[in-house]
């Protein structure tokens, strides 16, 4: 017999639209935390549908169905990640770059990000670097987050950074970047301000920045 975390995992593998809702009731009940379920049952579970993915033992429409689950799932447990935080520490806008439609990993850094009392703007998934410099141009804005999932669009990340220089508003943001595409070497390369490798890593690094800001800006 599975236990309840190895449920959750194969829910996500096997895509079961049907009992995902009543298995994440289920843990909740049981005490586990929304950041467990997050980190040990299905992430796990959305790691393992890519192998099978590449080793062609699922094809795309399996993929979707697993993504649904998975939305599911972040949908039931988004009220026990964002606890009506009141604070509100900074504001950041976050998009996944041109060409790039995934937002699984995004819409887990807004929670997170929003339950650590981060304003957040969602820029959505296949954004062109316009629309960053747009969100940058007319929000008072401190962090903008990009989200690159295929090793295809990697470019696209130095094409928003080239944009925000371009529009001369470079200075006015610490840009922070994520995704399974990327590293902390590329992060260096292009001129990023902070690589981070999950979202729990990001809301730490965004509220180091943020302190940092506060500390220059009384001086
Ligand atoms: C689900 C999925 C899909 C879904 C996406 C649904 C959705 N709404 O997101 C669908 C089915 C649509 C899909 C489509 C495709 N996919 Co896909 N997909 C995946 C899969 C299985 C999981 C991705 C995921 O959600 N992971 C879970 C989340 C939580 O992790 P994450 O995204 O990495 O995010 C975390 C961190 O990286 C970080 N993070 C991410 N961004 C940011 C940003 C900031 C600012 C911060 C702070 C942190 C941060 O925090 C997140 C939470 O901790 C991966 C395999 C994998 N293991 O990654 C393949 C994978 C990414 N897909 C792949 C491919 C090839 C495709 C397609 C090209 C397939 C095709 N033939 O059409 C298309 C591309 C469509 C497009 N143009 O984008 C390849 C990419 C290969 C490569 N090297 O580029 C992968 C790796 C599968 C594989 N092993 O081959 N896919």
């Amino acid at each position: 017999m599975l236990n309840i975390m190895e449920q959750l995992t194969q829910a996500v593998i096997k895509g079961d639209i049907a009992h995902i809702d009543s298995l994440v009731q289920v843990s909740l009940d049981l005490g586990m935390s929304a950041q467990d379920i997050l980190d040990r049952a299905l992430i796990p579970g959305m790691d393992e549908v890519g192998h099978l993915f590449s080793a062609s033992q699922i094809f795309l429409p399996e993929m979707m169905v697993s993504a649904k689950v998975m939305h599911m799932a972040l949908n039931k447990l988004r009220p026990y990640i964002v606890r009506g935080e009141v604070r509100r520490l900074g504001r950041m806008a976050i998009g996944t770059v041109k060409d790039d439609l995934h937002d699984i990993g995004k819409n887990i850094v807004i929670s997170v990000m929003e339950g650590g009392g981060i304003e957040m703007i969602d820029l959505g998934v296949d954004v062109p670097p316009e629309k960053f410099v747009e969100v940058l141009s007319n929000n008072d804005i401190q962090l903008l987050g990009v989200s690159a999932i295929l090793t295809t669009v990697l470019h696209n990340i130095e094409n928003i950074i080239s944009a925000i220089k371009k529009a001369g508003v470079r200075d006015k943001v610490k840009i922070l970047i994520g995704g399974v595409a990327v590293s902390s070497g590329l992060v260096e390369k292009i001129g990023g301000d902070a690589y981070c490798k999950d979202a729990a890593d990001g809301l730490r690094k965004a509220k180091e920045i943020l302190m940092t800001l506060k500390s220059t800006t009384k001086d």
